[in-house]
């Protein structure tokens, strides 16, 4: 008989990828759905694949919702992805955010355990924990420093996790997940606010500058459906456990621009000017980068009429403005996966490089088709 997963958060980012490999595996696969985004537009990660789901109704501030939802699938396997997984906005909606994202697997353990203890549950714990990070790199092992409310809820979720599995004996495990992307990222994430406004930039659609905040933020990304086969190793196990699943290597958003300008079917060479509030990207006219005169002049045609400066467009490509920055920010990320190679026999496959050039890629392609 095939086993049976729920998915809370089914039509996330995470969720699609997760229900897409379930399915593969020949799962029988639940996902609950807040009632507010069942409208076929906001089941967009998932309209691939609707017909091999049984949507349940339910919303995480809600136990009798989840309740029903459990009963429902009647699941071997749980994976709670959903989540207010917005940093930014947990500063807007501190009690929202504490509530959904910490509250939240709270009351999914408590259905799961009043309906059948036996069932595996994944809590997807989050990088963001680690906050004014004590060590380089983090580990299982790295104290929990949040900086931001949702830092903060992921924490109460991390041990609350521990606490059942300590107590009732349950089989709860998570994963300690660092930034992970692809082209179904929300456009609010910084990495898909790039690829999308920068597509739009080559394809002639907007002359606005890219706005940003934070650009000297370093983040471990890698690609969401590298990570969400790391969730399903986990409930594979004989035992819960805690697992940081990260790429291992650690870039700043200014270089995750440059990456992007630079996956462009012409690469645009970026130069940066000034600091703080007042730094901007602007596109660099090739001296030193050996650009052919073609290759600058489709530059020219690309990007409109510039003015020169020493060599440089003086229109930016890229400003900064203050709006994006956060009340307290992670400064920097990286993640030790050893322990899920030994004992998952898991690693990324999709680098750094590959995971801008597929969102670059998806980006343009879906403006060039609307
Ligand atoms: P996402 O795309 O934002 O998806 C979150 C999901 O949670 C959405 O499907 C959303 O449903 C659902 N949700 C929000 N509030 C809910 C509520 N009150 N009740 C029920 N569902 C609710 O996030 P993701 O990137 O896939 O991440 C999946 C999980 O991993 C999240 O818990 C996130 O915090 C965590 N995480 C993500 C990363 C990352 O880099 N992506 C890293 C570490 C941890 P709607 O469609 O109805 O809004
Ligand atoms: O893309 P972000 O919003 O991701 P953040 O805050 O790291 O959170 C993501 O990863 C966590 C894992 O560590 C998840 F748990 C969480 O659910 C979410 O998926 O921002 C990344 C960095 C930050 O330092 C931010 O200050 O980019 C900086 N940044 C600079 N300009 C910006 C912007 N972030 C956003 N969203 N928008 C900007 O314009």
């Amino acid at each position: 008989m095939s086993k049976k997963a729920l998915i809370f958060g089914i039509n996330g980012q995470d969720g699609s990828y997760l229900a897409e490999l379930l399915i593969e595996k020949g799962y029988e696969v639940h996902g609950a759905v807040r009632r507010a985004s069942q409208e076929p537009k906001n089941l967009e990660n998932i309209a691939h694949i609707l017909p091999q789901i049984k949507l349940h109704s339910a919303d995480l501030l809600d136990q009798s919702s989840l309740n029903a939802a459990v009963s429902g699938a009647n699941p071997d396997e749980v994976y709670n992805l959903a989540a207010q997984s917005h940093v930014a906005v947990s500063f807007k909606q501190p009690e929202a955010t504490a509530n959904i994202t910490g509250l939240g697997l709270l009351r999914i353990l408590e259905a799961v355990r009043s309906y059948n203890c036996k069932t595996k549950v994944y809590q997807a714990s989050s990088s963001e924990m680690f906050g004014d990070v004590a060590e380089e790199p983090q580990t299982e092992q790295t104290e929990l420093r949040a900086r931001s409310p949702y830092g903060a809820a992921k924490i109460f979720a991390h041990h609350i996790a521990k606490v059942y599995r300590e107590s009732y004996g349950m089989f709860v495990s998570c994963g300690i997940l660092f930034n992970h992307e692809s082209s179904r990222r929300g456009l609010n994430f910084v990495t898909r606010k790039i690829t999308d406004h920068v597509a739009r930039q080559a394809l002639g659609l907007t002359k606005a500058p890219l706005e940003l905040g934070n650009l000297d933020a370093r983040r471990d990304w890698g690609h969401a459906s590298d990570y969400v086969l790391a969730m399903w190793l986990m409930l594979q196990q004989d035992k819960p456990d805690d697992y940081v699943i990260a790429s291992g290597e650690t870039h700043t958003v200014r270089e995750f621009v440059e990456a992007t300008y630079s996956a462009l079917e012409i690469p645009v060479p970026i130069e940066w000017h000034g600091r703080g509030t007042n730094e901007v990207g602007l596109v660099g006219m090739g001296l030193g980068n050996g650009a052919t005169l073609e290759h600058l002049n489709k530059l020219l045609e690309t990007f409109g009429s510039p003015k020169f400066y020493q060599g440089c467009r003086v229109d930016p490509v890229v400003v900064v403005d203050e709006k994006f920055y956060r009340p307290a920010d992670v400064n920097t990320l990286t993640g030790d996966y050893s322990k899920a190679k030994r004992v998952l026999g898991w690693e990324p496959k999709i680098s750094f490089k590959g995971l801008v050039e597929m969102m670059v890629e998806s980006d343009l392609n879906l403006l060039k088709a609307k």
